[in-house]
């Protein structure tokens, strides 16, 4: 099994994609989102690029769709949640298709579209994506979404704690940027020495939301994996 890395949303080349098991990584906090609230009950998730289009999927039907997401890391103007995993509890979402927009965990995902399977990965359901990998048996690019077009430190080292357990499991081949994510994640395993120099967790201390950070660093705390397919995650 090849793994395989891209460090970003703009990065993303859809012929190195081709026949690969994609995993989408936007630890902060996009993809910790989408799986929470799949793990909450959730039905589906529509990730969709423009808040426009998020608008006009939930039209007048408010009961069916709630909508969720960020610009600038902050709640969205008419929208019912922000990109903060703790909004979509259980009696927020049991039932609920969301419609979400984020600055790059939603790019990284669509611009994943040539793939063969699309993971929804992050710390908090990292074992569970080996599990899957291991199973599709199939080669592996994991797309980092990065911060506005740049490499991002969270999303890397959570890369690298992936790849972990997949080495603890199966014979892998690493290319050199996925050796060194997993050598920069088993170099600071407790991530948050590492992540702590990140840009966006700066920014996010900056927001004050120390208990989103908390949450997205712990590791492997749900089972479920997220897949996308044709424009829906569940
Ligand atoms: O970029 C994204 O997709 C977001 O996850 C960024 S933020 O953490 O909500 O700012
Ligand atoms: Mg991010």
């Amino acid at each position: 099994m090849l793994i395989d890395l891209i460090i970003s949303a703009d990065d993303i080349k859809e012929e190195k994609l081709i026949n690969k098991t994609v995993v989408v990584i936007d630890m902060l906090r996009a993809t910790s989102v989408i799986t929470t609230a799949l793990a909450n009950g959730c039905s589906s998730v529509i990730p969709v690029l423009t808040v426009e289009e998020a608008l006009d999927i939930a039209g007048d039907d408010r009961e069916r769709y709630i909508l969720g997401g960020e610009r600038k890391a902050l709640k969205i103007e008419g929208f019912d949640f922000s990109n903060s995993p703790l909004d979509y509890s259980k009696e927020n979402v049991e039932g609920k298709t969301l419609v979400i927009t984020t600055s790059n965990g939603t790019r990284a995902i669509k611009g994943s579209e040539g793939a063969k399977n699309i993971l929804i990965g992050a710390m908090i359901n990292a074992k569970a994506v080996a599990e899957k990998i291991l199973e599709l048996n199939n080669d592996v690019v994991i797309v980092n979404a990065g911060t506005l077009g740049q490499f991002s430190m969270d999303d890397f080292i959570c890369s690298g704690y992936i790849i972990d357990h997949l080495s603890k499991s199966t014979d892998i081949d690493l290319t050199d940027i996925a050796t060194t994510a997993h050598y920069v994640y088993k170099s600071n395993e407790d991530i948050v020495s590492f992540i702590k120099y990140a840009w966006h967790y700066k920014r996010i201390i900056e927001l004050g939301l120390m208990a989103d950070l908390e949450y997205c660093c712990t590791k492997d705390c749900i089972d479920v994996v997220p897949e996308y397919n044709e424009g829906v995650i569940s």
